[in-house]
């Protein structure tokens, strides 16, 4: 089988792992009659044991190979490690429509040496796209090397906007607004994962969320940077790999566009709190 990074082992094993968890997966999604899920801070926060399971496993394989690595995960939180490598994972990113029976979800693994993102992996097993990046050697997606729309504008290209209700509503609205006032258009899917990804690979021009986790969207933002994209620093000032913070990437040529929208949004929504 083509491995894209044969020689890091910890690539190969996060390879193998995150297509063993796409294919247990995929039987969850068959099945979702059965599927057991519940809620965490509201309705629109859910969590499944499709979630549960998946991290379970993705921790096992970690643990056997590399037991003296950290992991970060969505679902069981932080057990450090004194290696100086975190795997930071989301077993299921996307919760919101997988429960539903919609296909846009994915898993998602990075790993970080110290505070760089070395590694990333993103696979949305509806589609069987496995994206795959390693710092300063490139990202591909199905085995080819792929980049960022290095033409998108604002009013020419798609943007990926995520929303949630961890932030005021109006930092959501207020942008929405502006970037349709300004002639843009936007999706959402409620995966930021996989957002990132189809900005790594140029489908989308670029993403933007007023708080996203470290789990959702650490692999993401390392292809958008070796697909020679731009990313605003996650998680930001004062924050930490557990708050979360904004995440801001996009082609190089938005940069500026989307910052100026982005700063606008939250003085406009700062007016209304
Ligand atoms: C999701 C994120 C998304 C955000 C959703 C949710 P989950 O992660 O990927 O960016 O808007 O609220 O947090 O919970 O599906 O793993």
């Amino acid at each position: 089988m083509h491995c894209e990074f044969p020689y890091d082992p910890r690539f190969v094993l996060a390879r193998q792992v995150i297509l063993d968890a796409a294919t247990r997966a995929r039987s969850y999604f068959a099945d979702l009659a059965s599927l057991e899920s519940s809620q965490k801070l509201n309705g629109q926060d859910v969590v499944s044991e499709a979630d549960k399971a998946i991290e379970a496993l993705i921790r096992a394989r970690i643990a056997a190979s590399f037991p003296d690595d950290g992991v970060l995960g969505e679902e069981e939180g932080l057990k450090e490690g004194p290696s100086g490598y975190l795997w930071v994972i989301d077993p299921i990113d996307g919760t919101s429509c997988f429960i539903h029976g919609i296909d846009q979800w994915c898993i998602s693994i990075a790993v970080m040496k110290g505070n760089d993102t070395v590694l990333g992996l993103i696979c949305q097993p509806s589609t069987g796209d496995l994206f795959v990046a390693k710092k300063d050697a490139g990202v591909q997606l199905n085995g080819r090397p792929v980049h960022v729309s290095r033409t998108s504008t604002i009013s020419t290209g798609l943007l990926g906007v995520g929303a949630n209700f961890r932030i005021p509503l109006r930092q959501v609205s207020c942008f929405i607004q502006l970037l349709l006032e300004a002639g843009g258009m936007f999706i959402r899917n409620g995966s930021g994962a996989l957002m990132l990804a189809q900005v790594a690979c140029g489908r989308l021009a670029g993403y933007y969320e007023p708080h996203i986790n470290a789990w959702d969207c650490a692999a993401g933002l390392l292809m958008v940077r070796e697909a020679g994209g731009w990313t605003a620093e996650f998680p930001g000032e004062g924050r930490t790999l557990q708050t979360g913070g904004p995440v801001i990437a996009a082609g190089a040529q938005m940069r500026e566009e989307l910052l100026a929208l982005v700063a606008r949004s939250l003085e406009d929504a700062g007016t209304f709190s």
